[in-house]
């Protein structure tokens, strides 16, 4: 009698696991993996004009500064959306110089595609620099860093990202992680002022680190935002 309560039980603990995972598993966003995390990544903005006093652009009624949109792709060491020294992609480009998500969304869908990314993930603008972005993140054993980028607007080129933040540190995935987030170059305009006109490069620069005295102090690389990264 004891030993088939016991089985009952032992079998209703079964059924119950069972069932639990099969809901996580279905849960909207998850990818079913059970070696994977999902992480709440926030941006948020630090150009002011406190901060970046040089030619901070003014406010005005339908524009002023802004960020676009963020947009970004979880992935592994063999793939980066982009990297100083290297030349900017037509997507990340476009994205530097117009804020726009096109065509670099349709470069990280073909990269995902490949096999060599995995999810894209996108917010709104940023048209109120008091405000933070946010976005749900799904990384895996496959797939477990963070690259991110954002125009800083208005500009020529410039941007906001980070690259390769990977979200697992000696095998295990961190509870969360802030890192500053710099100003970079695309390369793909000429222009040294924030409202400068279009100076199409051609052939493209190589996207550096942006040294342009509007982003330095003493000397010193001043962050235009912070990035946080919280395990859900
Ligand atoms: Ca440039
Ligand atoms: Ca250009």
């Amino acid at each position: 009698m004891i030993r088939t309560l016991v089985i009952a039980l032992g079998l209703a603990l079964a059924t119950g696991c069972r069932s639990a995972s099969d809901d996580l598993a279905q849960s909207p966003g998850s990818s079913g993996s059970a070696s994977g995390a999902a992480y709440e990544l926030t941006l948020t903005p630090m150009w002011t004009a406190a901060s970046h006093p040089l030619d901070y652009p003014k406010v005005g009624l339908l524009s002023g500064p802004h960020f676009s949109g963020l947009i970004g792709a979880t992935h592994g060491s063999d793939f980066a959306l982009f990297g100083a020294g290297r030349a900017p992609t037509p997507g990340l480009e476009r994205l530097s110089e117009e804020g726009k998500h096109s065509p670099l969304d349709a470069e990280l869908r073909a990269m995902t595609a490949a096999g060599r990314a995995g999810m894209l993930f996108e917010s709104d603008a940023i048209k109120d620099l008091g405000r933070s972005a946010t976005a749900r993140v799904q990384v895996d054993d496959r797939f477990p860093m963070v690259s991110v980028v954002a125009m800083i607007a208005p500009s020529p080129d410039w941007f906001a990202g980070v690259a390769n933040v990977d979200l697992k540190e000696g095998g295990q995935w961190v509870a969360e992680k802030m890192l500053e987030v710099f100003a970079w170059d695309s390369g793909g305009d000429d222009g040294t002022t924030y409202e400068a006109a279009d100076a199409d490069t051609n052939p493209k620069k190589p996207t550096m680190m942006n040294d342009a005295p509007h982003f330095l102090r003493s000397g010193a690389r001043v962050p235009v935002a912070r990035l946080t990264l919280k395990r859900m």
